[in-house]
C-alpha cells in the first residue's frame, strides 16, 4: 500500500485530527509489509474498513457544580472495532479530550486488546471534564449526567467501558450505580469497578505489574537481569503506582516520579513508604508533584521532564507524547538500555525512530501496557461466572498474559540481525489476529 497516498486521504478526510493521524501511520507503516504478503486483505479494504470506528457517540453532559452554575462538557464514545470481541476500553476525563484523542486512543485499544489472547474488541471514551478540584458531589453529579447518556450504547456483551486518566475507583462507582438504576441489572458493565460489587483483585496494580513483567522479559531476552537496574518514571497516577511498586519488588531503583510542574528525583530510590505517599499524593487532586521533595528533602525540578536523568530503564507512565526526539537523544547518550511506554502512545514518532536506529530495546504501549484491560478481561470473566478468584491466581493469569505478549512481538518482530523490533512485532501480531477474524466475517 501507499502509505503516502492513504495518509493524505486520511488527513484531507479528518484534517487536524492529530493524534489519530500519528496512531494510523505508525501502525500502516509497520504492516506494510506483511500486507502486501496478502492480496486478499488489499481485496477485502481491510486497511480502510479498520481505520474507521464503527460509530461515534458524542453527547452533552449539563450537571449542576456546588455553586449551583450550570456547567456543559463534552461526552464521546468511539465504538472502533468489535471483529473479535465485544468493545472494550477506558473512560478518560480530562480537559485536552477531544475527538482526535478518542480516536487515537481506541484505535490502539484494536490492537493492544487483540494482543492480549482475549476476546476483546476496541473502543474508546471519556470527556472534557476536569476531575481535578472538584467535589465528590461534583464528580458524582457528573458520573450520573454522563452515564444518563452512554447507558443506552453499552452492556456486559456489547461494549464494556473502565478507568483512564482522570477516572478510578470513585467515578466508575457513580457510573456503575447510575448504569444499575437506568438498566435495571446488576453485570459487569463496566470494569474497575470496587471489590465489594463485582470488582477484580489486581485490577488497580495491573497496568503497572503487567508493564514491569513484560520489562523483564526485554531484559531476559536480551541476557539482561532488572535487579539493580535505575528507573525513571513519569507521572505519579495509578499506572505510575503499580510501575514503582512492582520494579522496587523486583529489586530495580526508581528514582523519579513527575508531574504538570516538573519531577522529583530520589537517587535512593523510591520504595516502601515513599510509594505508598504517592497514593496520598494522587488523592490529594491537587496535580503536582512537588510536596512529595518536600516531604522527603529531595530536589524537585520543577517544568522539566524526568528523561535528562542518566538511567538504565525509562517509563513514561503518564500520557500520549510525553517524550520527545530531544529527550531520546538525552536517553541515548546517558546509556539508556530500555525504553517501554507505559503510557499509551508516550513517545512521539521521532523519538521511536531514535530509539531503533540506535538499537535501543524500546517497547509500544499497546504491549507494555496491556496488563490492565488484561485484568478488565479477566474481572468480565469473573463477573460472568458470578466468582472471585484470589489475587494469587489474578496475577499468576497476568503473569502469563504479558509473557505471551512478549513471546507475540518476539515471533512477529524479529530482525535479521537477531534484535527485536517490539514496535514491529506488537503492531503485526495484533493487527494479523483481527485482519483474519474480519476476513472469516466477511463484509460487515
Ligand atoms: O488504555 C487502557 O488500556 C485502559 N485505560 C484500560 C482499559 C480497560 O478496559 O481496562
Amino acid at each position: 500500500m501507499d502509505i503516502e497516498k492513504f495518509m493524505q486521504a486520511l488527513s484531507a478526510k479528518h484534517p487536524n485530527e492529530n493524534e489519530y493521524l500519528q496512531a494510523v501511520r505508525e501502525v500502516l507503516t509497520t504492516i506494510n509489509d506483511i500486507y502486501s504478503e496478502h492480496p486478499e486483505f488489499e481485496k477485502a479494504k481491510i486497511a480502510e474498513r479498520l481505520i474507521e470506528p464503527d460509530r461515534i457517540f458524542t453527547f452533552k453532559v449539563p450537571w449542576v457544580d456546588d455553586q449551583g452554575n450550570v456547567q456543559v462538557n463534552i461526552g464521546y464514545r468511539v465504538q472502533f472495532n468489535n471483529a473479535i470481541g465485544p468493545y472494550k476500553g477506558g473512560l478518560r476525563f480530562h480537559p485536552s479530550v477531544n475527538l482526535s484523542i478518542m480516536k487515537f486512543l481506541g484505535f490502539e485499544q484494536i490492537f493492544k486488546n487483540a494482543l492480549t489472547t482475549l476476546p476483546l474488541g476496541g473502543a474508546k471514551g471519556g470527556s472534557d471534564f476536569n476531575p481535578k478540584g472538584k467535589s465528590d458531589a461534583e464528580v458524582m453529579r457528573f458520573c450520573q449526567a454522563f452515564m444518563t447518556e452512554l447507558w443506552r450504547y453499552i452492556g456486559p456483551e456489547t461494549d464494556v467501558p473502565a478507568g483512564d486518566i482522570g477516572v478510578g475507583a470513585r467515578e466508575i462507582g457513580y457510573l456503575y450505580g447510575m448504569y444499575r438504576k437506568l438498566a435495571h441489572e446488576n453485570t459487569g458493565v463496566l470494569t474497575g469497578k470496587s471489590i465489594e460489587f463485582g470488582g477484580s483483585l489486581i485490577r488497580p496494580e495491573a497496568t503497572g505489574f503487567g508493564a514491569l513483567y513484560f520489562v523483564r522479559e526485554m531484559l531476559k531476552k536480551a541476557g539482561m537481569d532488572i535487579q539493580g537496574k535505575t528507573v525513571a518514571i513519569s507521572g505519579f497516577g495509578n499506572v505510575a503506582w503499580g510501575a514503582a511498586l512492582k520494579a522496587s519488588q523486583m529489586g530495580a531503583k526508581v528514582v523519579s516520579i513527575s508531574g504538570p510542574d516538573g519531577y522529583v528525583y530520589d537517587e535512593n530510590g523510591i520504595s516502601g513508604e515513599k510509594i505508598d505517599y504517592m497514593l496520598e499524593l494522587r488523592a490529594s487532586c491537587n496535580d503536582i508533584v512537588s510536596p512529595y521533595a518536600e516531604k522527603f528533602g529531595v530536589p524537585f525540578i520543577p517544568n522539566r521532564r524526568p528523561w535528562e536523568l542518566k538511567v538504565d530503564i525509562a517509563l513514561p507512565c503518564a500520557t500520549q507524547n510525553e517524550l520527545n526526539a530531544e529527550d531520546a537523544s538525552n536517553l541515548i547518550n546517558n546509556k539508556v538500555l530500555c525504553v517501554a511506554e507505559v503510557s499509551n502512545m508516550g513517545c512521539t514518532p521521532e523519538a521511536i525512530d531514535l530509539f531503533i536506529k540506535n538499537k535501543i530495546m524500546y517497547a509500544p504501549g499497546k504491549a507494555v501496557n496491556a496488563g490492565g484491560v488484561s485484568v478488565s478481561g479477566l474481572e468480565m470473566t469473573q463477573n460472568a461466572m458470578h466468582i472471585t478468584w484470589t489475587a494469587e491466581e489474578v496475577d499468576k493469569q497476568l503473569h502469563q498474559i504479558m509473557n505471551k505478549i512478549h513471546e507475540q512481538c518476539v515471533s512477529f518482530g524479529k530482525e535479521k540481525d537477531g534484535t527485536i523490533n517490539y514496535l514491529k512485532g506488537a503492531n503485526v501480531a495484533g493487527f494479523m489476529k483481527v485482519a483474519k477474524a474480519m476476513l472469516a466475517q466477511g463484509i460487515v
